[in-house]
């Protein structure tokens, strides 16, 4: 039984930028800032390998290769996510939609449940997206942090994840955030522009 159906739908923000950008710990400190709560969808499927799930192998074999889990099993584990949380009435999915499949397939089965609100899209240098995963594969314990990966992750984002973005800007759902800044200076920027799109909507 859906959870929500007497009350307001969840309010939700996408947020996507390459390997790196620092989505992650952008939403962290929004989830502080605001009191949203960060879904990582990367993160529920590194839960769900580690869970033993029924799509293991899948996941696997997808975050390995550095492509993209089949949408029906990261909907799943957001749909999950979303309403077995009570605790706030908005939502920063991390690192979804990442292709035209991932989109669709949203649209399909969630839109009706959500109130979409934006796509938050941290663009960052490859210069600093390397150097940062470089730094953080030295302590983050994930399998997808090497170079070889890496590589693997900025091929799928450059000829999927990118024509994702450039979709929701052709809408104008698209907030813009220069990530080569420190990680203050960004989400400073963040939280402005959210104010700005907040007092207009
Ligand atoms: N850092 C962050 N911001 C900084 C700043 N401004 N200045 C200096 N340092 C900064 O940040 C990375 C590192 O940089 C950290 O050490 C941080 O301190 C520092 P982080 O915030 O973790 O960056 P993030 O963008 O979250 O990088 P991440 O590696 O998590 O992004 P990916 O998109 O590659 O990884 P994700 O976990 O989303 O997905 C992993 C895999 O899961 C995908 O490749 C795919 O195979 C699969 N997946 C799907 O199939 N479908 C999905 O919907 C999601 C994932
Ligand atoms: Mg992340």
């Amino acid at each position: 039984m859906y959870k929500f159906s007497s009350l307001r739908k969840p309010s939700v923000y996408f947020i996507l930028g390459g390997p790196g950008s620092g989505k992650g710990t952008q939403c962290e400190l929004l989830s502080k800032n605001l009191k949203f709560v960060h879904l990582s969808a990367g993160q529920l499927l590194r839960d769900a390998i580690t869970s033993n799930s029924q799509h293991k192998i899948t996941i696997e074999n997808c975050i390995n290769n550095g492509v993209i889990v089949p949408s029906h099993v990261t909907i799943n584990l957001l749909d999950k996510a979303i309403f077995d949380n009570l605790s706030s009435e908005t939502f920063l999915i991390d690192g979804f939609p990442r292709n035209y499949e991932n989109m669709q397939s949203w649209i399909e089965l969630m839109d009706h449940k959500i109130n979409f609100k934006s796509v938050i899209y941290i663009h960052c240098s490859r210069q600093n997206m390397i150097l940062r995963i470089q730094e953080r594969s030295k302590t983050s314990g994930r399998s997808d942090d090497n170079l070889q990966i890496l590589e693997k992750r900025f091929i799928t984002y450059q000829n999927d994840t990118q024509k994702i973005i450039d979709h929701y800007r052709n809408l104008n759902k698209l907030i813009e955030i220069d990530g080569d800044n420190s990680i203050n200076i960004v989400q400073a920027q963040i939280l402005e522009l959210l104010n700005k799109t907040l007092i207009h909507s």
